[in-house]
């Protein structure tokens, strides 16, 4: 997950609150075009994972993690609208999904801070959308000449990938998002090595201060109205203090919080929304050794899931016995979940569902 935003949005004091509070730490990631982006491994929260967990006393829990990237932006970098993409838009291309940061704080007129929120995050928006535009308009600019040097036989393949891109520049002229546009399976293949920005899901992030927190419901209803796209949602912080907060004695950061009206839950419930906007699903496998949560993209058949835990499960794949984790946690045990016929029996076109608990079955 990468951040963006406009200069001085908090792009990194988001990040330096969700690595501390969840207890991680940043490394220098690889760096590309000149930019070394900060990177941190971060465990998802998950509080099925802990009742699990008090039903097996597993040797081992294993949360499901998120990589998070802080990729700088170049201080002489082109301004929006010229036709040169910035460095750390390229680095962002490689990035699942994207939490755009919208600055809210030091406002000396709260009356005029939703339009303002809206305001950069169009500009923030409307950045994506051009170096998407880029990417796409000098794709097509090789393409024409591309397909009439080919045979008319062997033609078809470009004319696909052709006709998918007019689809995107179109929407993208129109100020749409490439998430927006119902895409068919060969599309979507056919746009994946863009890396286009808006086609990733996508959590508005609107960091906010002691001032205005008080009024974050209004100002996340603003920048989602103002941002109404598919996979996007809305999260406020309070990133500066968050940050320093993390690195406080837990008795002195309960003190703030309190004095704040700062709910323990901030970044948890950024990690939680982000994951959930990501359209990742968490399925569980449990057992006395380890309770695991495993990420996989929603709509991941069953023998692809297996093939997370291991490649030799993919091919070697029978069959999974699945109950779902609310089904497993109200039967109290496997067993009791098996009895109760709660249990199912599912195949290789089985489409893995959040919260599924699975034990697969493999041949050899
Ligand atoms: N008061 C306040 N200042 C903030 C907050 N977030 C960021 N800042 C300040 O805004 C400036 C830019 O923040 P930074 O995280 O570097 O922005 P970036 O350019 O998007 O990475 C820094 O001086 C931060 O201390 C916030 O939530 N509250
Ligand atoms: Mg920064």
């Amino acid at each position: 997950m990468g951040l963006v935003g406009l200069p001085g949005a908090g792009k990194s004091t988001v990040f330096d609150a969700l690595v501390r509070s969840a207890g991680a730490h940043a490394t220098a990631g690889r760096s590309f075009a000149g930019l070394t982006p900060r990177v941190a491994t971060v465990k998802v929260p998950d509080p099925r994972l802990d009742t699990l967990a008090a039903m097996y006393r597993p040797r081992k829990v294993v949360p499901a993690e998120v990589e998070y990237h802080d990729v700088p932006r170049l201080t002489a970098e082109a301004p929006p609208g010229t036709r040169q993409a910035p460095a750390y838009l390229a680095q962002l291309r490689q990035m699942d999904m994207l939490l755009h940061v919208v600055a809210g704080f030091g406002a000396s007129d709260l009356a005029a801070l939703p339009a303002q929120m809206v305001a950069r995050l169009q500009e923030g928006a409307t950045e994506l959308a051009l170096a998407d535009l880029l990417v796409v308009e000098g794709r097509l600019e090789r393409l024409a000449p591309e397909i009439r040097k080919l045979p008319a036989a062997e033609r078809a393949p470009r004319e696909r990938e052709q006709a998918v891109l007019e689809r995107v520049r179109a929407a993208l002229d129109r100020g749409g998002v490439v998430r927006d546009l119902d895409l068919d399976a060969e599309e979507q293949r056919l746009l994946r090595g863009f890396g286009l920005l808006t086609a990733k899901p996508t959590l508005l992030v609107a960091n906010l201060d002691e001032t205005s927190w008080p009024h974050r419901a209004a100002l996340e209803h603003a920048l989602c109205e103002a941002h109404a796209h598919r996979a996007t949602g809305a999260v406020s912080l309070m990133a500066q203090w968050e940050a320093e907060l993390a690195e406080l004695p837990p008795a002195e950061a309960a003190a703030f919080r309190e004095s704040l009206d700062l709910p323990e839950s901030g970044t948890t419930r950024l990690l939680a929304e982000a994951y959930a906007v990501s359209g990742l699903i968490s399925f569980f496998t449990v057992g006395e050794d380890e309770v695991r949560a495993w990420p996989v993209p929603r709509g991941t058949l069953a023998p692809e899931a297996a093939g997370t835990i291991h490649t030799d499960f993919q091919k070697a794949f029978i069959r999974a016995e699945i109950v779902s984790y609310d089904d497993l946690v109200r039967a109290g045990s496997w067993a009791a979940a098996r009895t109760a016929g709660l249990l199912r029996q599912v195949g290789k076109d089985y489409a893995m569902q959040d919260g599924d608990v699975v034990h697969f079955l493999a041949g050899r």
